[in-house]
């Protein structure tokens, strides 16, 4: 036993000679000193040990261990100041390599014009209503005046989801919804949200786009409070237009309707492009939303997003709204 222990002794001081690294240094306790270790196995040795021999073998076990722990943390010190300092010396930084640069996300251009028209309404005391993009038949279509087999109802050719559900063809269902839950107390809202038509893709129409609807009952609404705040819109959005125009339109729910232009000066000429489509609320759909037509009036009127977005900003192209160009979303960082 006692030879076991000096060649232990004599062993691990070999070894630790050899521990260059933090790593040989954990190589050494393993072997040496964890619970497997070559020390752990002496121990268990000393069970067997004549009775006699045992104190003593107890004994210098214990210096043995004492002697093997405290080397064993000298060199870890040792190890890891060392470690530390070829770390130092290694690591440098080069201070004049390039900064890593950051790519800022901006505000979607449809988005940033969302806003702009929200702030101008809501500034005038309209709250924002919201509704579903899956929408039935009857709100999007019945309560707007275009019962089933309605000739006015191929203008908005749908995507059916059943018989009764489709995706919604514009914000003006919301119209609905929110006389149904607000009769007869006036009403000043307005509605931004997704719309989804069968319309073939081109520059200017995609299937999917995105309509502000506007709705105002109320009593004594005329049609010069209409007029108001197209002109407000307008000009709140396109800083440099010259007015509106007004051409006589068509549709179901409203009375009289119109198709609103704006009116710009483009390289000399004069020019009227189409935004919206807007009208009197018709009495049909007063009556069907709980209102009484003789006493309350309405307005209301559906703007394209993309369209003035585009106006807006010169964009030829509606497909640039949705394919995530970054190089395209870009240019409206900051503004
Ligand atoms: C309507 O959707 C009516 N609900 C608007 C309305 C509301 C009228 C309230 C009266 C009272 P219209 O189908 O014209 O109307 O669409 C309104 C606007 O949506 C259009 O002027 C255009 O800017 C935009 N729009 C229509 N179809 C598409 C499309 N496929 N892609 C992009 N924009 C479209």
């Amino acid at each position: 036993m006692k030879e076991k222990i000096e060649n232990l002794r004599k062993n691990y001081l070999e070894d630790s000679k050899n521990v260059v690294n933090l790593k040989d240094l954990e190589e050494l306790r393993i072997k040496y000193l964890s619970k497997s270790g070559l020390l752990s196995s002496l121990l268990t040795l000393l069970k067997d040990a004549p009775k006699e021999d045992k104190p003593l073998f107890g004994k210098e076990l214990n210096i043995l261990k004492a002697e093997l722990e405290q080397n064993y943390e000298l060199l870890k010190q040792e190890k890891e100041k060392e470690s530390f300092l070829n770390s130092l010396t290694n690591e440098k930084i080069d201070v004049t390599l390039p900064a890593t640069t950051f790519n800022f996300g901006s505000i979607h251009p449809l988005n940033r014009v969302i806003k702009e028209v929200e702030d101008l309404f809501v500034g005038n005391g309209f709250t924002i209503e919201t509704g579903p993009e899956l929408e039935t038949d009857y709100y999007n279509f019945e309560l707007m005046g275009l019962p089933k087999g309605h000739p006015a109802r191929s203008m908005q050719d749908s995507f059916y989801i059943t018989q009764n559900t489709l995706l919604r063809t514009h914000t003006s269902p919301v119209q609905a919804r929110t006389m149904e839950k607000q009769a007869p107390n006036p009403i000043k809202i307005i509605c931004p949200g997704k719309t989804y038509r069968r319309d073939n893709d081109d520059a200017t129409h995609s299937h999917q786009f995105m309509q502000i609807e506007g709705l105002v009952v109320d009593k004594g609404i005329t049609f010069s409070n209409l007029l108001y705040y197209l002109e407000q819109l307008a000009s709140h959005i396109f800083p440099n237009v010259l007015g509106v125009r007004l051409r006589p339109s068509y549709f179901p729910f409203t009375e009289p309707s119109v198709e609103v232009d704006v009116k710009f000066l483009r390289n000399g000429e004069i020019k009227y492009i189409e935004i919206l489509g807007a009208g009197m609320v018709s009495p049909e759909v007063l009556r069907k939303g709980g209102y009484d037509p003789k006493i309350y009036s309405g307005f209301a009127f559906g703007v394209g997003v993309e369209r003035i977005t585009m106006l807006k900003y010169g964009i030829d192209n509606i497909k640039n709204f949705y394919l995530n160009d970054t190089r395209f979303l870009k240019q409206f960082k900051g503004e």
